[in-house]
Formats: structure tokens, sequence, C-alpha cells
């Protein structure tokens, strides 16, 4: 061996595989402004379309009169649900299996909802036609209040609807009824609880909130008469679906639409959902002729796409008189808004709610939830949400303080005496799940150690004493939370939307001098999947990092897949990487085989290629075989080396969490400063150390968001009094605290690198802990449960309810 032969380290780092912190590859475009976004495509001869929006959360709209919006110069077509009818596409499928209109059919369901649709030259030409778009409304009496939304004498808002007792969900109990869903055993659990020492009941509200991401909804639309093709380039966090859907809809051949969804700034669950912008910049572009573009303005992307949860959970544990738990029951009330455009997979109407049994080992549960109507704007799921496991997170986690609280036990006490034990996975829930895998006390344990939890917990109790003496204004609140999420939709056979299956896709195709493109079905927003994906592969072939291009959201390229949320990009295309890389390795061994002179089971894998077992010098390098495969490949082989795959998991994955937020809040302003924050993540496997964090930061920063302020409010006549950012908080790095991260590794038995999702995770863990931590330092005064979100006039409100301010 001379001096100049790499040593195994410096193979393995030139990989820049699994484990490596790698930069991200993207960002030398991004951090350039070189990356290429919708708005950034320009088509010849583009026009762009804009809305006329409802001022009326509830009306009947009796006329739109277009004639004077035509005669502005430059305005070519004004698109209202009449010229939609002519298209049959006045009204939309959603995936939550209810129809939604696309631009206001006789009625206006929400303040903001689409009304008609100008298409200028130019988009401020298009204000001035919509400026100039006369309608006249009739204003009905709007239904805000979910809670009285079943009531005998409520408005009808679905008159679509009149006459129809049975929803996509089963049956509806009411004009303004959308599904009730029920899960678990309600007998057992109903003895469970006459049989409790002791229970529980508390009204959780997860309120209204919203993902706004940088770059709003968008999409351009060009359609070519003379092939009758359609193209679309689009903000879609699942490209294929979109395709598939356009197919069925507008009844074009799947091969002759091509949607190209170019770099995402940000998606959060809002790029999920289908939007009247995107139906009416195809439909515009049918009618004229021309390339169509539609680009959101913020108003319009805070009050009309996608919300998220507006749960309100009414929650009962049963416990014996030592903690241990023997019973869950909670009922939901879910305010869906104007039409059920929630993104779950199908036979989900209420998401993965049904994880709310948490990281606890209760014997039994009981969950019911109804949906109903109300007049806001339509959507849910969307934000870092694992379809409601951030509800149910929420719920569970605010719980088990609450019945600690009763119990006079400390709350990490309790938790540590109610997880299920690493010996029980895999793990049947009461409410049907099974929990892959897990290990929560070490990951409890390690929080308390790391922060001090004894310590932490004496010096409150010294600051209650102090306070209650007089000599401090300041409260201190620990705020624990320890999270189970279910990410990796999913198994075929439980999830699909629209009747899809969830399965994901690689496909990989490796060039003769050892370098190439490695095509997925997912879409990144940001999460950095050209960086990680091309990890995956340098570890499994030994080909490093930097020699494979990633390629995502091109349907003409890109092989089959049903794109990223729900954090399932790594539990099911992260799989369908490596069962590709797998097959290319299959292929590499025979050439290796062949070439070496010896049976492939004298063949094993050394970190970038293969050598004979007992023979350390017989080797071939995978850079080798790529040349061989294409120019002098084993008698009788195909040449060339690529592979694809296409995986439905066996199941999901379940990562999970243990957060600690240490907050001190001021009675007399209701002003917090969080002291100290810490995040213990186990998401199985780790593709990217680095990448995990900035998911982890994110997630953390849109939870203390959500948690501390952020809120999409309505008035009573339904005028949305957060549709800015003047209103709707979103913090910087002024008011973000700083974040301390920490992890566990249990890998997934069932995934093939044992990873699991975990860009949802610090949303999920989050938002619980930062409330607990205000909870957790008002107990002490006599409250039980402060609603979110938490900013300074409802933290002061709550210091005045208990009587601590005058
Ligand atoms: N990762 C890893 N090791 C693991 C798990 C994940 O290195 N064990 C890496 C992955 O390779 C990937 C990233 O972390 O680069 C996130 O992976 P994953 O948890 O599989 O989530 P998805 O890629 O499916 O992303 C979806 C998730 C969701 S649903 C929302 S919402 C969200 C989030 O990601 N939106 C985001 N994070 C976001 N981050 C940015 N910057 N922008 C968004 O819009
Ligand atoms: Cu639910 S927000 Mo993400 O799944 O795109």
């Amino acid at each position: 061996m001379n001096d100049m032969t790499p040593t195994r380290e410096q193979r393995e780092a030139k990989l820049e595989g699994m484990g490596c912190k790698r930069k991200r590859v993207e960002d030398i475009r991004f951090t350039q402004g070189r990356g290429q976004y919708v708005d950034d495509v320009k088509l010849p001869g583009m026009l762009h379309g804009d809305f006329v929006r409802s001022p009326y959360a509830h009306a009947r709209v009796k006329s739109i009169n277009t004639e004077k919006a035509l005669k502005v110069p430059g305005v070519l077509a004004v698109i209202t649900a009449e010229t939609l009818k002519t298209v049959n596409l006045a009204w939309m499928p959603t995936l939550a299996g209810d129809v939604q209109m696309v631009l206001a059919d006789g009625k206006v369901l929400f303040q903001n909802q689409e009304v008609a649709f100008v298409v200028a030259t130019d988009r401020y030409t298009a204000d001035d036609g919509i400026n100039a778009v006369e309608v006249e409304y009739e204003q009905l009496e709007p239904q805000i209040d979910p809670f009285t939304a079943m009531d005998p004498g409520a408005p009808v808002l679905r008159e679509d609807l009149t006459g129809k007792n049975t929803g996509a969900h089963g049956p509806r109990k009411h004009h303004n009824h959308i599904f009730e869903w029920t899960v678990g055993d309600k007998d057992l659990t109903d003895a469970a609880f006459r049989k409790a020492d002791v229970t529980i009941k508390e009204m959780i509200s997860y309120h209204r909130t919203h993902p706004s991401p940088l770059e709003t909804c968008q999409s351009l639309c060009s359609f070519d008469k003379i092939k009758g093709e359609l193209t679309i380039y689009g903000t879609f966090q699942a490209p294929h679906v979109v395709r598939t859907v356009v197919a069925l809809i507008a009844k074009i051949p799947e091969h002759k639409i091509h949607v190209i969804a170019p770099d995402i700034g940000g998606g959060f669950g809002n790029k999920v959902g289908v939007y009247p912008g995107y139906v009416c910049s195809a439909v515009a572009s049918i009618v004229t002729g021309k390339p169509v573009k539609w680009v959101e303005d913020r108003i319009e992307n805070l009050t009309s796409t996608s919300f998220a949860r507006d749960y309100h959970m009414t929650t009962e544990i049963a416990a014996t008189k030592e903690g241990k738990v023997t019973g869950l029951r909670v009922h939901v009330l879910a305010d869906h808004g104007a039409f059920d455009a929630c993104a779950d997979p199908s036979k989900w109407p209420a998401g993965f709610m049904n994880i709310v049994t948490g990281s606890y080992d209760f014997p039994v549960a009981h969950l019911a939830v109804d949906g109903v109507y109300t007049n806001k704007a339509p959507g849910g799921v969307a934000y870092r949400c694992s379809f409601r496991v951030t509800e149910a997170a929420y719920c569970i986690e605010r719980a088990m303080d609450i019945l600690a609280q009763k119990l006079g036990m400390d709350p990490a006490e309790l938790r540590l005496k109610n997880f299920i034990k690493a010996e029980q996975f895999p793990y049947q829930s009461a409410l049907g799940w099974e929990y892959d895998s897990g290990d929560y006390h070490t990951a409890m344990k390690q929080m308390m150690e790391k922060v001090d939890y004894a310590g932490l917990r004496k010096e409150q109790a010294e600051k209650r004493e102090a306070f209650r003496r007089g000599e401090t204004r300041e409260i201190m609140g620990l705020g624990v939370s320890f999270f189970t999420e279910i990410v990796g939709a999913g198994p075929s056979k439980n999830c699909d939307i629209l009747g899809i299956a969830m399965f994901d896709s690689c496909e990989i195709r490796l060039h003769p001098t050892g370098s190439g493109v490695a095509r997925v079905g997912t879409k990144s927003q940001g999460q950095g999947h050209e960086t990680t994906w091309a990890q995956i592969i340098a570890t499994e072939i030994g080909i490093p990092a930097d020699d494979i291009t990633v390629e995502e959201g091109n349907t003409d390229t890109a092989p089959y897949g049903l794109g990223t949320y729900g954090s399932r990009s790594t539990p099911v295309a992260g799989a369908a990487i490596a069962m590709a890389a797998r097959k290319i390795k299959a292929k590499a061994q025979m050439i290796a085989a062949y070439k070496l002179e010896v049976h492939e089971d004298d063949l094993e894998w050394d970190i970038d290629g293969f050598r004979v077992k007992g023979l350390p010098e017989k080797v071939l390098g995978m850079k080798d075989i790529c040349w061989i495969a294409y120019n002098a490949p084993p008698p009788g082989m195909e040449p060339g080396l690529e592979a694809v795959s296409y995986y439905d998991p066996p199941n999901m994955t379940y990562p999970f969490g243990a957060y600690l937020c240490v907050m001190d809040i001021d009675v007399d302003t209701g002003v917090y400063k969080v002291r100290r924050f810490y995040a213990l993540d186990d998401c199985g496997t780790r593709i990217n150390p680095m990448i995990i964090e900035g998911q982890v930061h994110g997630g953390l920063t849109e939870a203390f968001a959500i948690a501390m302020g952020q809120e999409i409010r309505y008035d009573d006549t339904g005028n949305v009094m957060s549709g800015s950012f003047m209103d709707f908080f979103i913090p910087t790095a002024v008011e973000t605290p700083k974040w301390e991260t920490d992890f566990t590794v249990t890998p997934s038995p069932h995934h093939p690198i044992g990873a699991k999702g975990v860009g949802e995770s610090p949303n999920v863990g989050g938002v619980p802990c930062f409330s607990n931590a205000v909870n957790d330092a008002f107990s002490f005064l006599g409250s039980t449960h402060i609603q979110m979100p938490h900013d300074y006039w409802r933290n002061w409100q709550a210091a005045k309810a208990l009587g601590v301010v005058g």
C-alpha cells in the first residue's frame, strides 16, 4: 500500500453519506438569489389573473356585472361561476370527499371567497379590472361560532347539500354537520370512568392558525391548443396527485399534462390543497389561448387558503389515586369552515387524531369527532401537523399536566409512571395503532438530567414562596411535554388520496463514469431533499453524494409519488431510495463477481465497492463497476446500471421526543421570557444531523409562534381580524428563543435504513411544551387550564382573573 492510498476513514468521509453533516447543496443557489420559483417562470405572451373577493362572510350573490371591467384597457377576460359551468368546473372535489365552489355560485360562504377571476396583460391592470366588476350581494346571517353551528335555528350554510343526510364519512345530524367519526370502545371506556379513583375533564382548544410560508400559493398554466397539452407550473407539495386529479376532472389525457413544481419557498402544508387559483389559471389559459399566471398576495394567502387546527377538545382522563391512567375519553368539535377541504388520507376524516392516547399505556379509550360547517375559510390540517397529530399531542399533553395537578404529582413523574415501556413495542394502542418502536423512559430521563429538572423544580418552589411573600412579581413555569408522532403515510391498506395509494418512489440511474441522477416522487419545499437523498445513496452504493444529482417535482421525469407532507418523505421515499440503491448494488455485485472471478457469495461490501472475503487486496470499486456495466458487462447481462423502486411501507414510523421549557412571566404586564428550551428528538437513524437540527429549529419557532400569539381570528360577523403580518404574529430573530437540541436513536424496525420522519415533530411537541410552561407558571395560583395563544395580553388577563393583579 503506498502513502497515497486513502484510509478507510478518508474513503468514508469522501462519500458524505448518512450521519454526515453535509452542507445543503440547494443553498448554493438559494443564497445567491438563483432559485427558480413559480413567479420566476415567464412564458411568452403570459397574462395575469387575480380575484374579485367577497367582503362578506355569508351573502347571496344577486348579480355580477362584468361589462365595465371588460372595458378596462388590458383586461381580456372575466371568469365567473357561469363561465366555469360551461366546462363543468364551477365546483371541484375536495381532498376530504366534499365539494367546493371554485367561484361563488349563488352564494358566498366566507370573507374573501373567490367571486370572479379577472385576466389582464399585467397584475396591476387585473387589479383595475377587479375594481370595475360590480357584484350585488344580499347579506345573510353568518354562522361563526362552531359551538352553535348545530343549533336548531342555525342558518343553512350549504344549500347544495339540502336533503343530503349522508356525507362522505357517514350520516349527518344537522344541515351544518359534516361527519361524526368515532374510534375505540365506548362501553369499556365508560366503565373505566365509573371505577376511577380520580378523573379530570377540561375543554382544551387548539385555535385556528395558518402556516403562512414566505412564498404564497401560485400557478402558471399554459394550454397548447395544437398539441392539446396543458403545462402547469405550481407551488405543489404533491405534483403527481395534481396531474392525476387534473386528468380526471378536466378529461385531458394524463400524458398530455405536464406538472412542474419548481423551487418552493416554504410549504408547511399550505401547498397540499387545491385552490380556485389553480383551476382558474388553467381555465383562463384554455379560454384565452395564452399562458396565465396567478400569484396570491399575503392577505389572500392568510385569509383564504388552508388554515390549520380549530379543534375544540373536551378531554377526560380516568386514573387510580396512585396516578396510573385507566381510561381516556375525548370529544372533538372540529370547525372546518365553509367546505370540508381538509387534507387527510381519505379514510381519516379527522386525520390521525386517534394517536391521542400519546405515549401512555391507556388500557381503554374512546374518541368522537364532530365536524361542522361555519362561515370561515376552508382547509384544515396544514401547518406541520402530521394529519392532526399536533392537536392530539396538545390535547393529551395538556390533559396529563391537568391530571398531575389534581393528583398533586410532578408532571414528569406522572409521565414516567404511565409511559409505554420499551419492552412493550411493537405496541397496540387502544385506538388502533401499532407503534413500531420507542424508548420513552430513556429519552425522558436524559432530558431531566440534562436540564437539571430537580434543580429547576426547587428553584420554582422558592420563587413561588417569594411571590407569596410579595418579594417578586415574576412567576416561573416549567413546561414538560413528551410526544409520540405517527408519520410515513402510508401503508396503502389504510392510506390513499382520492383513491390514489400513498406509496412513494425513486429511480436511480448511474452514468458510465460513476456519477448519477436520482429522481424521487417527493417534493422539497425547504427540507433539503437534494442534500439528504444523495446521502442515503452514497452510503448504500458507495458513490459520493456530490456525484449524485437529485431531482424532484417534474411529473414528466420523476417516477410517480405522493409528494411531501406529513413528514412522509423519509419514512416512505427514503425507503424507496434505499431499495432502489440496493437493486443497483445487487447488479453491481454480479458484475464484481464476474470481474474478480469469484462467486457472488464470496464478496463483501466495503464502503465504496466489493472485496473478496479474506483477500482484502482483491477489490472492485463502484466507480469501476459503473464503467464495466456500460462497456463490458458479463456475457448475457444487459448493459446499464439503473433501478426504480416503488415502496409501500408496512407501517407508519413513530418518532418521539422529550421537551422542556423554562419560562418567567411578569404578572403585572403579562410579558414572558423563555429562559430555556430543550428539545430531545428521536427520529431513528439520522441521515443528516445538521438538517435535522434545522428542521427542529424551524418547527420550534413555529410552535413558539402558535402557542404564544399566532391566531386567525374572526369577529362576530365573520370579518378576518388577522389578515396581515401586522396582526398575525410571525416571530423574528428578536423574539425567537435560543434552542438547545439533543437526541436519542431508536431505529424503526421495518424501515430499510431505520429512519423515521422529523419535520413536524418540533411543532407537535413544541406547542404543548410552551402552553404547559405558561399553565405551570399560573397553576399554584389556582388555575387548571388557560387557553392558547398565550400572548402578553392574555397572560395579564389570566393574572387578573386569578386575582393577583388589580
Ligand atoms: N431527515 C434526516 N434524518 C431523519 C429524518 C429526516 O436527516 N431520520 C431529513 C430528511 O432527509 C429531510 C428532512 O430531514 O431532508 C425532513 O424529512 P422528513 O421528516 O421526512 O419530512 P419531509 O421531507 O416529508 O418534509 C415534510 C415536513 C412537513 S409535513 C412540513 S409541514 C414542513 C417540514 O417538513 N414544511 C417545511 N419542514 C419544513 N422545512 C422547510 N424548510 N420548509 C417547509 O415548508
Ligand atoms: Cu400537515 S403540514 Mo405538512 O404535512 O405539509
